[in-house]
């Protein structure tokens, strides 16, 4: 195998190689927008793109059902060990294959089917795993909503604390897609404790900024905290459950055998790579600069004359709201793509648009200020994006900031896309 790591797959299979080729391109000369999305180091790339594939190994670290697990335990035993250190847990499961996953996994372990949960209305920020009606979480459990305020748009504890006594949840859930704010677990645990609630933080979009310490961690406050590894954590794509001891036979019994077989071992070594990057010293800077990123799009765009969703952001996302009347958040997402930016139509609060058309596009500093950009850049950004909202019909017009774009995303490296992992 030649140097770059991909002769094999060149020869294999030149349509997947070639598609491959395009996407390393796309990722190197374009602004990554989204706020869910990220760049591993090279090193977890290489931990993922491993021999760990290859193994079978249902069950946990010494309670295998298959041979040959001493490699792969060691693994996950650190994996294991590094996430409860991270975020001071009692207990971590590191298998769940993605971010919906480590959901299921706690209501399987906290719920009956046909169970009440109290989880934020989708279209305010919820994940589909809180309830969406056809997401199994709709379909198997009882879901009740909260929303943010109409005015402040942001969460009104009171508010949330009334429904929670009128309905009377077995679990909350808070944390969320689409929320710019800081959350106040605190405000949360006490109103589980008001209601008999177990209370459940998703973190996975702000899992990073609490480990960096750019956002209160919820893990004091929440029976389980549940994530996705690959957004602000900057691991692979998976999931992770931290729970109290109380719980920890149920949630691993709720992931395996509950609602998995076997793990997928290649991306718990990547997972252990990101949990060890996530606990050094620079780290913490990384989750600042994301937040201070964020503030800096957000002020330029406000200066644009873009209407933020409550009115900015204390995190790594932001809600531009075009509003009824204005462009939609689909037409949005496809001129910023012709101009080189990628971003998501999001609904906002107050929707009136179906989910696939939105007045609203979600942004996220994470995978820029991985890549070195800084608030300047970020201003910059902001008046490429007025400039695309003005001209979204204007293919020539597109064409010419996808020019200036590019120009500026080629000044700054894609981790292992600069330095490509060596092959032996
Ligand atoms: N769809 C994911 C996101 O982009 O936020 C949910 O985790």
């Amino acid at each position: 195998m030649k140097a770059d790591g991909h002769s094999d797959l060149r020869q294999t299979d030149p349509d997947v190689f070639a598609a491959l080729k395009s996407e390393e391109q796309r990722q190197l000369d374009g602004l990554e927008l989204i706020a869910s999305e990220n760049y591993t180091s090279a090193a977890v790339m290489q931990a993922v793109g491993s021999v760990f594939t290859n193994k079978y190994a249902e069950g946990y670290p010494g309670k295998r059902y298959y041979g040959g697990c001493g490699n792969v335990d060691e693994v996950e035993r650190l994996a294991i060990q590094r996430a409860r250190d991270l975020f001071g847990a009692e207990h971590a499961n590191v298998q769940a294959h993605s971010g919906s996953a480590p959901n299921m996994a706690v209501y399987f372990a906290a719920l009956e089917y046909g169970d009440t949960v109290l989880g934020m209305e989708l279209a305010h920020g919820g994940h589909l795993t809180h309830g969406h009606p056809k997401n199994f979480s709709g379909r198997q459990y009882n879901f009740a909503a909260y929303g943010v305020d109409s005015v402040s748009e942001q969460i009104d504890y009171d508010a949330v604390r009334s429904i929670a006594l009128k309905v009377k949840p077995k679990l909350i859930v808070c944390g969320y897609t689409a929320y710019p704010r800081v959350i106040d677990f605190a405000a949360f645990r006490e109103i589980a404790d008001e209601t008999g609630a177990l209370l459940m933080a998703d973190i996975a979009h702000i899992a990073g900024l609490v480990v960096g310490g750019a956002h209160p961690s919820p893990v004091p406050f929440c029976d389980f905290v549940t994530t996705s590894t690959h957004k602000t954590l900057r691991g692979p794509r998976g999931g992770l459950v931290l729970c109290r001891q109380e719980f920890a036979r149920a949630v691993d019994s709720a992931i395996f055998p509950g609602t998995q077989g076997g793990p997928l071992m290649h991306v718990i070594a990547g997972k252990a790579v990101a949990l060890k990057e996530a606990g050094m010293p620079e780290f913490a800077g990384y989750a600042a600069r994301v937040v201070e990123n964020a503030r800096a799009l957000a002020e330029g765009l406000t200066e644009e004359g873009l209407r933020l969703v409550s009115g900015g952001t204390d995190n790594h996302l932001m809600l531009i709201d075009f509003g009824p009347d204005g462009a939609s958040g689909r037409a949005m997402q496809i001129a910023l793509e012709r101009a080189g930016i990628t971003a998501n139509k999001n609904t906002v609060p107050r929707e009136t648009r179906k989910p696939t058309v939105t007045s609203g596009i979600r942004l996220g500093t994470p995978a820029l200020t991985t890549r070195g950009f800084g608030p300047g850049e970020m201003r910059r950004i902001a008046g490429w994006i007025r400039r695309v909202h003005d001209d979204r019909r204007n293919r020539q017009a597109l064409a010419a900031i996808r020019a200036e774009v590019r120009e500026m995303a080629l000044k700054f490296p894609v981790p292992g896309l600069q330095s490509p992992v060596p092959s032996n």
